[in-house]
């Protein structure tokens, strides 16, 4: 019989792949030995090419091996208001320490959200604003410092002048731009989409996929994931994906850590969210521009705890058209004292508004920062802002665009 036919008639799915298998048996073994061993070694032979290209020099690679060989308390630190890729990747990278016989201490500058509490380790972070004296001893034995997720340590509140000050070997790992940290060996890779991705890398790099279990890889998932709003930016490059794969082969259940990141508000999020929606966002239409703002009296009436208002700002963005989308959020302690968040589309540079505007910086299309002064002036200097980039801004929209087919 037709070795196609055969195929067809058992396999029609995954005929073309199958049939592609049948062609190699055919040569080796002739037409009728169609048997599924072949399948596994045709898919190890696949897997081959999904080789992990090195990011890194390899001379910094060696050089953090002998760091991480000759020392053994080691603190490890990340950004203030710690999200899920400073955790994340703090956490991973503390699991894989301790996996080579280090012990590790996790400080970070204030407390991070409750939806993250579930990553191994997480119950052994000291908050330096609480845990102040605890911190402090551990830092005082360190032999060996990380930075993870940030590129000055003016990010790290109290935390970063007591780091900066202890006379020690540092090693920074990050993907934000223009890193300013003194250090002996810098891993500054803004391409990258987490600091996860990044310490994933540095593991491969170091020759431990073996020392990866199951919790760090849901740690450095969870960063991978958050980073990129669950793989909608950032996140287009093959290699990703191959090493998000690596993180699921070690046992990472990415839907479950969706949940538990993405699926975790309270109700205090949704007032928050109807009320923005509902009455307090501003088009600027011409500009295809919103802006909202956010005063501690309305985050005090709607019961706002930590995290509420975490990824507000995208949202605006996913109105047809909408190119720049602009948050500035009141702090509930310090006044006057205004937190801005701004997202973009394509080459708008956030990042460049941010540190012209609102004294911060950051990603191309994910920025922030900060003014001291009250929400209304605040939304004053937005608009200004947003002039600054209008020729930007008007331009016409994605021509890939459907026609919406009901209007003439
Ligand atoms: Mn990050």
């Amino acid at each position: 019989m037709d070795l196609y036919k055969l195929l067809e008639r058992f396999f029609c799915d995954n005929l073309i792949y199958l049939a592609h298998l049948c062609r190699e048996r055919h040569i080796i073994y002739g037409k009728k030995s169609v048997i599924l061993p072949t399948i596994t070694n045709r898919r190890m032979k696949t897997n081959e090419k999904y080789i992990i290209n090195e990011m890194f020099e390899k001379a910094d690679v060696d050089a953090a091996r002998l760091l991480i060989e000759g020392s053994q308390h080691i603190v490890i630190s990340a950004h203030q208001l710690p999200d899920g890729d400073a955790i994340g990747s703090c956490l991973g990278l503390a699991s894989y320490l301790r996996a080579k016989g280090k012990e590790v201490t996790v400080i970070e500058p204030n407390p991070f959200p409750s939806f993250l509490s579930w990553m191994e380790g997480a119950s052994n972070i000291l908050i330096y604003d609480h845990q102040k004296q605890n911190a402090d001893e551990a830092i005082a034995q360190a032999d060996l410092i990380f930075y993870l997720d940030l590129n000055t340590s003016n990010r790290m509140l109290e935390l970063g002048s007591v780091l900066d000050a202890k006379q020690v070997h540092k090693i920074v790992i990050d993907h934000h731009r223009n890193p300013e940290i003194a250090c002996d060996i810098l891993f500054s890779y803004p391409q990258a989409s987490s600091t996860c991705e990044l310490v994933l890398r540095f593991i491969h790099a170091l020759g431990d996929d073996n020392l990866i279990s199951k919790g760090c890889a849901e740690c450095l998932c969870a960063g991978m994931m958050t980073d990129t709003g669950a793989f909608q930016y950032n996140s287009n490059s093959p290699e990703f994906f191959i090493l998000l794969a690596m993180l699921l082969s070690k046992g990472a259940d990415k839907d479950l850590i969706y949940r538990r990141v993405f699926h975790c508000y309270n109700k205090s999020r949704y007032i928050l969210l109807g009320r923005i929606f509902n009455d307090k966002i501003e088009y600027i239409d011409e500009l295809h521009t919103a802006i909202f703002t956010l005063s501690k009296e309305e985050m005090r009436d709607a019961g706002y705890v930590m995290g509420d208002v975490e990824g507000f700002v995208n949202l605006p963005l996913e109105i047809k058209d909408m190119k720049l989308s602009i948050s500035l959020r009141e702090d509930l302690d310090k006044s006057p004292l205004v937190h801005v968040s701004i997202r973009s589309v394509d080459d708008i540079p956030a990042n460049e508004m941010a540190s012209r505007f609102f004294n911060g910086g950051g990603h191309l299309n994910a920025a922030g920062g900060r003014l001291e002064c009250t929400l209304e002036e605040a939304s004053i200097i937005a608009h200004k802002a947003c002039q600054a980039y209008a020729d930007m801004l008007k331009s016409s929209t994605d021509p890939t665009t459907p026609i919406d087919p009901l209007v003439p």
